[in-house]
């Protein structure tokens, strides 16, 4: 078994930060965890204080679990489980702690998984849209109806459009978890003819199709335990306080305490310059490349780059390193001495572009060039813009002639993943007879018209589309109408009943995609089913989420309910192999076993018990053997070395994503003349109270934010505006009403927003919820023909 469908969901797979065995190791203790603690309800009264509860006497099971959530952790929590009931989380005590596993505390929201697993609000029945699409009117409906209406649906949209009509959404709600309904509806569709594919992680896609432009593979990423001796981290667009990335933090307060110097780069003032900055360095959004191309210009003309290693290791990095048949004056020197354009990249250059003070910049260069080792590591934030591609690009540039790449305590920044990275094994999902694939970008023109689809917008494995999408699985998403970019285009579409045919959505809650349903089923959630928690890169470890409590009104899983359509449809013995979801888990554990015959994996059995296992793993340095043996290890680029100037890029002669992958004006940047109309450029970042919109509900996280409108005092000033103002937040694309929070932790120009809010429109179709979706664009990349969620400007107004 293997999970064939890396690249078209959202798998962490090959995650940018990756730790492994922690090397300070101080102890030969053997590893004691107490996973399964039993122990008896002291409660003298007769109903429990905590809970409210009759106290029956009954025992409190303390069960460590984990969520299948998409939230950058994967943390060990511990259920208290009476009388069928959790009734308290805690998370791993601290003498738990184990010298080798990361701390996996839970954050703030699993402190508040029973607010959202006990919720009046979840959904209870399977329920048939009455109303227009998206009006979001449903009636109950039998399991038995639905399940039919699914099967009946699928034959006919089928025999009426073929298989590639058939299309299963973005849904991240499960991706934690070694099995999903949203990965076995891939099996059950495959079985009937196959269904159309997309490709492209949202998440980190643009620096995933960029990185191998320098160094010949994605998997560019070390260990996080290599940088314990480094003396300075550049934290580029970076938050792990909030966004976790495994645990990440762990390392860094190790660091921190250890001497390391912390810069962080960002528009905001993030949570992680809270925690860890020595210096925090402002930038205007989609300006990175101006900072670093100064950066480049002060370390070469400074002569503090390492003429050495680009020597040896590189190619483009002055005339003499170029590839033959190129132009003159193509090489970095020769653009950041301005030999072409007559521009010097100098910092007061940059200062213009980014906000940045030419004499701050001058100082990030040297300190970067002469701090040995010292690692940049560039988060996803800076990529998921228009330019993310060059962003992504740029930071490899900067790794490359400084020498932090194959080093011990160095980065080489671009995506990370480490390709030994081990995880899981899945459920084969079987051969898929449609090639066709769209990039998640081109989903709503899919839906609109997909003879627009072309190669050149992202078509991939077939020259044309020959059939629109007509049938829309959502399952464990909310990416049809809340996380897509320009929402009001995409419900547009969605609306139109006489485009897509069929929508077939599960989640929790009614969110404002479950409201584009036609039939909307209710799932259970992780409390509620077998799975394998699964770590991002930096925890190397999986964790059994146990099925706590048995589901309360009609809610069944998704493979549940699959099984009954791939018995209506006549192939269930192939879909489920006789299988119940605790089986498949078991399976899973088991041919991991079989896949890895050297880790000493546990079985299930043993899981039941031990409930965790870690992987054995060595520290890792991204390159090590390029750069130690480069003869016998060439960098598997065309030509065998690191490429500062990329000819491939060259040869797509694409002005928007040069060969040096250097400075351009982003669409909606600062430099764009919309700028005139539309003053403010906004981001959005990663609230600590929800995963991307998942917890969105919950009462207890809406008590740690207001969902606000981040905007400076100079800004604020200008407009009249006062903290808590109601603020109308508005561009061509849409309206959003929220209050404004005045502060300085945003730099002038920029207003910033905590994605995930749901999106709730008025009679007028002004968003009351603080949504961003309503503004963002969807416009496509130049490279991966990805998302840019991040580039947009705005207008604020008192609303
Ligand atoms: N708490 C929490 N954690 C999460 C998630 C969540 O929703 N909530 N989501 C998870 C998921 S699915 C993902 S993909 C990851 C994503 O993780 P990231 O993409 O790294 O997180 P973001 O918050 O989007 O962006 C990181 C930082 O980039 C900054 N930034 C934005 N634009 C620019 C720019 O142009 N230049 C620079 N230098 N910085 C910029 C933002 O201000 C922010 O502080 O997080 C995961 N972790
Ligand atoms: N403006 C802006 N937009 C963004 C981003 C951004 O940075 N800014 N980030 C983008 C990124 S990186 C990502 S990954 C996407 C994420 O977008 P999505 O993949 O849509 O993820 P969520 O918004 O978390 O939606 C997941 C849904 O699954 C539901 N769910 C949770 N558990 C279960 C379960 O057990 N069963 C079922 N059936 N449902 C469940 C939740 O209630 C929730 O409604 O958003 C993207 N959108
Ligand atoms: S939401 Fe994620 S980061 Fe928070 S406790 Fe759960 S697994 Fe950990
Ligand atoms: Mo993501």
């Amino acid at each position: 078994m293997k999970n064939n469908d890396n690249n078209t969901t959202e798998s962490k797979e090959f995650s940018q930060f990756t730790i492994n065995r922690r090397q300070f190791l101080q102890t030969g203790t053997a590893l004691v965890t107490l996973p399964f603690i039993t122990s008896k309800s002291i409660a003298a009264d007769t109903a429990d204080s905590k809970t409210g509860l009759p106290d029956l006497g009954e025992e409190e099971r303390v069960v460590q679990t984990c969520s299948t959530f998409d939230c950058g952790g994967k943390c060990d929590i511990r259920a208290h489980v009476k009388q069928g009931t959790v009734v308290r989380i805690s998370s791993r005590p601290e003498g738990a702690l184990d010298p080798e596993m990361p701390v996996m505390r839970a954050c703030v929201r699993g402190r508040g998984y029973r607010k959202f697993v006990y919720h009046p609000n979840r959904l209870k029945y399977p329920m048939l849209r009455v109303g227009k699409r998206g009006e979001g009117k449903f009636k109950q409906i039998s399991w038995d109806d639905a399940t039919t209406l699914i099967a009946e649906k699928m034959k006919q949209i089928t025999a009426q459009h073929g298989p590639a009509s058939r299309f299963v959404h973005t849904a991240t709600g499960v991706s934690g978890g070694a099995f999903s309904g949203n990965t076995m509806v891939k099996r059950l569709l495959n079985l009937t003819g196959g269904y159309l594919r997309y490709y492209h992680s949202v998440s980190m896609g643009n620096t995933a199709a960029a990185t191998p432009y320098t160094y010949g593979t994605a998997a560019s990423g070390s260990s996080l335990d290599t940088l314990l001796d480094t003396k300075l981290v550049i934290l580029w667009g970076h938050n792990p306080t909030e966004t976790i990335f495994g645990h990440t933090n762990h390392f860094y307060q190790q660091m921190k305490k250890n001497g390391t110097r912390f810069i962080v780069v960002d528009p905001r003032y993030s949570d992680s310059a809270i925690s860890f900055a020595d210096q925090w360095i402002p930038l205007l959004p989609t300006t990175d490349n101006a900072l670093m191309d100064a950066m480049m210009y002060v370390i070469v003309t400074e002569g503090l780059h390492d003429k050495a290693f680009i020597d040896r290791y590189t190619l483009g990095f002055d005339e003499s390193s170029m590839p033959e048949g190129v132009a003159e004056n193509e090489s970095l020197i020769s653009y950041l001495t301005g030999k072409k354009d007559g521009v010097l990249k100098t910092p007061e250059w940059a200062e213009k572009i980014t906000k940045v003070p030419a004499q701050t910049i001058r100082q990030l260069a040297r300190n970067y060039a002469t701090t040995k080792p010292a690692a940049l590591i560039q988060g996803w934030g800076p990529q998921r813009h228009n330019c993310g591609e060059r962003s992504a690009r740029g930071s490899t540039l900067l790794a490359t002639i400084t020498g932090n790449v194959g080093v011990k305590g160095g980065w080489a920044g671009g995506y990370g993943g480490i390709a030994s990275r081990k995880f899981m094994t899945g459920v084969e999902q079987g051969d898929n007879p449609v090639k066709a694939r769209i990039s998640i970008m081109n989903w709503m023109q899919a839906v609109d018209d997909a003879s627009k689809v072309r190669p050149e917008d992202g078509l991939k494995d077939a020259d044309k589309l020959d059939t629109n999408i007509k049938m829309i699985f959502s399952l464990a998403g909310n990416y049809m109408a809340n996380q897509n970019p320009d929402i009001n285009q995409a419900v547009k579409l969605l609306e139109d009943e006489s485009k897509v045919e069929f929508i077939v959505a599960s989640d929790l809650y009614l969110t404002p995609s479950a409201k584009y349903a036609d039939l909307l089923l209710p799932e259970t959630s992780f409390m509620e089913r077998w799975n394998i928690g699964e770590t991002w890169g930096t925890g190397s470890y999986f964790m059994l989420s146990e099925k706590l409590i048995e589901p309360d009104f009609q809610r069944r899983s998704d493979y549940e309910w699959l099984r009954e359509v791939a018995e209506k449809l006549g192939v269930e013995p192939a879909f489920s192999e006789g299988r119940d979801e605790k089986q498949w888990i078991e399976l899973i554990v088991e041919q991991t076993r079989l896949a890895m015959p050297d880790e000493n994996l546990p079985t299930f059995e043993q899981l039941l018990k031990q409930r965790q296992h870690l992987f054995k793993s060595q520290p890792h340095v991204a390159f090590a053997k390029n750069i130690s043996d480069p003869a016998n290890h060439p960098f598997p680029t065309p030509s065998g070395k690191i490429e500062i100037f990329s000819q491939r890029l060259y040869d797509m002669n694409n002005p928007e994503i040069p060969a040096l992958s250097h400075y351009v004006p982003a669409h909606e940047g600062p430099e764009d003349a919309l700028k005139d109309k539309y003053p403010l450029q906004m981001i959005t970042w990663k609230g600590k109270h929800r995963a991307n919109s998942t917890q969105y509900a919950n009462p207890w996280l809406q008590e740690v934010h207001l969902q606000t409108l981040w905007m400076n005092p100079a800004d604020a000033e200008r407009r009249s505006l006062a903290e808590g103002d109601e603020v109308r937040i508005y561009n061509d694309r849409g309206v959003s009403i929220i209050p404004v929070e005045i502060t300085p932790r945003v730099m002038p120009g920029v207003v910033a927003m905590r994605a995930g809010a749901w999106w709730s429109p008025d009679k007028d179709g002004v968003d009351r919820g603080g949504c961003p979706n309503v503004l963002t664009s969807a416009r496509i990349t130049a490279l991966a023909k990805g998302n840019s969620h991040q580039t947009l400007l705005v207008e604020v107004k008192k609303a």
